[in-house]
């Protein structure tokens, strides 16, 4: 697939005007951007047909500059906002931009009857590893040991897999990429759309003001750096012991299966209530 000018992108879904975002310089958040913004226009999906939805925080702000029907919304809320909008409209591609804070503390609850009721919405889980808009306190991603501004001392829980807890939950589509591997987040986030039910991509990126820099692990370009280090594919994650495999992350598609989609099953149900099915 040809690589497109990130100048065509950039015009045809950003609204020029909005910028510069409030992004601080290294941030991951528009790298990220970019590869969903590339896996839309791969698909040659109709602009007016799909609605970004998002909460409250740093990766949530994107929702403002994209060039689609937008639902920026209340911190923690985004599967219950997006699930009126796919059900209202199923012929929507309904995209939800979580933050980890936003998806999985105070939004946990949603998120995992969203994947249970497998509906046909594309998650992207922006995994910065903090709360990054309200200043570094922990969220359920921290990883162990790390500063934070609620944990000082050191993160003393542990952390959330989340591409575990999704499959748990009953997504039907599971994946994870990295920043730093663009062609890989796009790939995914494709596949993602494509697939018919509840979907997660989830991203690991580098906040570099709050997370980085108190985290003492360099400059954005040293935080790729070190993604690039500790991603390994799923092929060689088989040949890795638990003990190899500590402070490392998988990344690729995890899991795919097929299960009935919530809204489908919602029109059935409207169908055996007016007795046009049984
Ligand atoms: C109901 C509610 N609770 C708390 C907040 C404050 N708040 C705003 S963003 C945020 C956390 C953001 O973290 P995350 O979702 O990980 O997004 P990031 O900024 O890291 O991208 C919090 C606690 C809020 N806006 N609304
Ligand atoms: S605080 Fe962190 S996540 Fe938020 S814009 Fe700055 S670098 Fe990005
Ligand atoms: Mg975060």
């Amino acid at each position: 697939m040809s690589v497109k000018p990130l100048s065509r992108l950039l015009d045809t879904y950003v609204y020029a005007e909005r910028t510069p975002t409030t992004w601080c310089p290294g941030c991951g958040i528009g790298i990220v951007l970019q590869s969903m913004i590339r896996a839309i226009d791969d698909l040659g999906l109709d602009t007016n047909r799909i609605a970004v939805v998002s909460g409250v925080g740093c990766a949530a702000h994107a929702t403002s500059y994209l060039k689609f029907d937008a639902f920026h919304g209340l911190h923690g809320r985004v599967p219950a906002h997006a699930t009126g909008i796919k059900l209202a409209k199923p012929e929507l591609t309904v995209l939800c931009l979580l933050g980890d804070g936003d998806g999985l503390a105070i939004g946990g609850n949603q998120f995992i009857h969203a994947a249970r009721r497998n509906i046909d919405l594309t998650a992207i889980l922006f995994n910065n590893f903090t709360y990054g808009r309200t200043g570094g306190q922990f969220s359920p991603t921290t990883p162990h040991g790390a500063w934070a501004q609620t944990a000082p001392f050191g993160m003393m829980e542990r952390n959330f897999d989340v591409c575990e807890l999704s499959r748990a939950a009953g997504a039907t589509y599971v994946a994870r990429s990295i920043a730093y591997n663009g062609n890989l987040t796009t790939r995914l986030i494709r596949n993602a759309i494509k697939h018919k039910g509840f979907s997660v991509v989830e991203v690991l990126l580098q906040c570099t003001e709050i997370y980085g820099r108190y985290n003492k692990q360099g400059d954005g370009a040293a935080m790729l750096t070190w993604q690039r280090e500790h991603a390994v594919t799923p092929g060689k994650a088989a040949g890795l012991s638990p003990e190899q495999l500590e402070g490392r992350f998988v990344i690729g598609e995890l899991h795919r299966s097929e299960a009935p989609e919530f809204c489908e099953e919602y029109d059935r149900l409207i169908a055996r209530v007016q007795g046009k099915a049984r």
